[in-house]
């Protein structure tokens, strides 16, 4: 069975994967270090990017070219959009987009370039599988847009706009640059992402507090997943 790659942004996001990883051979390459080991009977390859679009791009590539991953998921914590995500809460996206790219004088909507696309969506049998454990383990789980930009909103009229361009439940700063990634390479993929703020005024603060218990959130959904991806 091919590999797996799990990714986060942050090492917050990783460590709870980590922590459940046996055999772990570290391997440094560009800049970053890549976790090979196994969970269960599955092998996998765990690595945190860095923040942001430019360094989730590198990761998720490095993941598929040199490690040879053939799926990819990625965990970690975003802020909520939407009024029915509160801080834990799980969110899945069904398309990811970038709300910072903006080639508008021109005449195109915000998030598209000529031979891309606004809406990038995600593998629907590895969604599928997150419904079927979110529903054993009696968890709700959202499932929506999410807008990815290199910026950490902690703005309403921001978040607002976002929302209502893109009609994306949550956003985050990464996840699109995977989609693309991923995308290119028909690589099938999945973007989780456990609510740490809200995006507002109180979005610093909230993610500081919140980052740790969220990842883990996210983390641990993750592995139940690995655990039901067919072998
Ligand atoms: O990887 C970045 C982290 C924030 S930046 C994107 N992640 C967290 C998701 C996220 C997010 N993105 C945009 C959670 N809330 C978000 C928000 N806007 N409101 C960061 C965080 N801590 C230290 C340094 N950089």
């Amino acid at each position: 069975m091919g590999k797996i790659a799990i990714m986060g942004a942050m090492p917050e996001e990783i460590e709870p994967l980590l922590a459940k990883l046996e055999n772990v051979k570290e391997n440094a390459y560009g800049a970053n270090v890549y976790y090979e080991g196994s969970y269960g009977t599955k092998e996998v390859v765990v690595a945190y990017s860095k923040i942001g679009k430019v360094f989730a791009a590198l990761t998720a590539t490095i993941l598929i070219e040199k490690f040879g991953c053939e799926k990819l998921l990625f965990s970690g914590v975003a802020g909520a959009i939407s009024d029915d995500l509160k801080i834990g809460d799980l969110v899945i996206a069904d398309g990811l987009c970038q709300h910072d790219l903006d080639i508008s004088a021109f005449g195109h909507p915000y998030g598209y370039v000529p031979e891309g696309e606004v809406c990038i969506a995600t593998d629907v049998t590895l969604r599928n599988i997150a419904k079927s454990v979110a529903q054993k383990k009696g968890l709700t789980l959202k499932e929506g847009v999410i807008a990815t930009g290199d910026q950490f909103v902690a703005n309403p009229e921001r978040k607002e706009w976002v929302g209502e361009t893109f009609k994306a439940s949550a956003l985050e700063m990464e996840g699109a640059s995977v989609a693309v990634v991923c995308n290119a390479l028909n690589v099938p993929f999945f973007i989780l992402r456990a609510i740490s703020d809200s995006a507002d005024m109180d979005a610093g603060f909230d993610f500081d507090t919140f980052l740790q218990s969220s990842a883990k959130i996210s983390a641990d959904f993750i592995l139940d997943m690995v655990d039901q991806i067919e072998a």
